[in-house]
């Protein structure tokens, strides 16, 4: 018997930074309704789901940056969309800014089950950008000003019948995202992604380069732990600031089963079978049987081998 996961993944379109949340939720929940029309029980959205990617603007003042925060989850903004899922009966994930009461801010997303419940919940571990304005770069890029990095590590959760895990952005760079869940045999990585067309400190890297790197990543995270990994875009020009599309579902042998081509509001809807992990899971990919973690120790020893001179700060 298959186990079918009918994932949408559900591309935002750009969002102004004059644009409420209730604009953005209807928004979301006509996508949703889109979802559900195609068969999709489980919708995705992408990072910072319900504001513009706030990050690219500097500010002073900690208290007017934290009109982009949600102080609830839901709150009176986002219940609308629970009570939509609700509703229709639909799983769903999303990224957003999350103020906790005690202060703390955190770039987060949460798995959310059939009943509106959360059931889930992951902060963004590797934060990419500067916490200063850096007038060398053609942008801003301020996750490290505004955010703390997660504090929540990478777990998996029974879901939709499998093994369901979340990463935002920028952990889709990085191997260590899925092994972390890989090891806990995880079936499904869902992710947002707010990513820049343009490379703010190299202007010789261009939008096409930068969806290489984008797919090149994810699909090597898909196969290289045999798992379903869902990545989903915001995507257009915000107020001037282009951010590529490149929405798209790698299956766990690594293959793109469907992308989409534009930059607009849409959902990418395929049927995922968790029983198609299982093969790499049991050969190439059988961690018990190849993996050697007596030479693995500087992995977690060591952060990173230092900055050669010249070499640009951050990212
Ligand atoms: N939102 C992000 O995490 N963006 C980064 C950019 C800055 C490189 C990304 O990895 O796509």
């Amino acid at each position: 018997m298959p186990r079918i996961v009918t994932v949408a993944a559900a591309q935002l379109g750009p969002i102004q930074k004059a644009h409420s949340r209730r604009q953005v939720i209807d928004r979301m929940i006509a996508l949703m309704e889109q979802a559900k029309a195609q068969g999709a029980t489980f919708i995705v959205y992408p990072e910072l789901a319900l504001t513009t990617f706030f990050p690219r603007w500097y500010s002073e003042d900690r208290a007017e940056a934290d009109q982009w925060f949600e102080h609830s989850m839901p709150g009176p903004e986002t219940q609308p969309l629970f009570d939509k899922a609700k509703a229709l009966g639909m799983a769903m994930s999303f990224g957003y800014a999350e103020l906790t009461p005690e202060g703390r801010h955190f770039n987060s997303s949460i798995l959310v089950d059939r009943g509106g419940r959360i059931v889930g919940k992951y902060r963004k571990i590797h934060l990419p950008g500067h916490v200063e304005f850096d007038p060398e770069r053609a942008h801003q890029h301020l996750e490290k000003r505004y955010f703390e990095p997660g504090d929540l590590g990478f777990p998996v959760w029974e879901f939709e019948g499998g093994l369901m895990g979340m990463a935002i952005c920028n952990d889709r760079r990085w191997p260590e995202t899925y092994r972390v869940m890989g090891l806990q045999g995880v079936e499904m990585v869902v992710l947002g992604y707010n990513t820049p067309s343009a490379n703010s400190q190299s202007k010789n890297e261009t939008a096409a380069d930068r969806l290489f790197h984008h797919r090149l990543s994810v699909q090597a995270g898909a196969y290289q732990n045999s798992t379903w990994v869902v990545a989903v875009a915001k995507a257009g020009t915000e107020d001037g600031h282009h951010l590529f599309g490149g929405t798209l579902i790698a299956a766990p042998d690594g293959k793109i089963v469907g992308e989409v081509q534009h930059e607009e509001d849409g959902v990418l809807v395929h049927p995922c079978d968790l029983d198609d992990t299982r093969f790499g899971k049991a050969t190439i990919f059988d961690f018990i049987r190849h993996r050697r973690v007596e030479h693995y120790g500087l992995i977690t020893e060591r952060t990173g081998v230092g900055a050669p001179l010249g070499k640009p700060e951050g990212a």
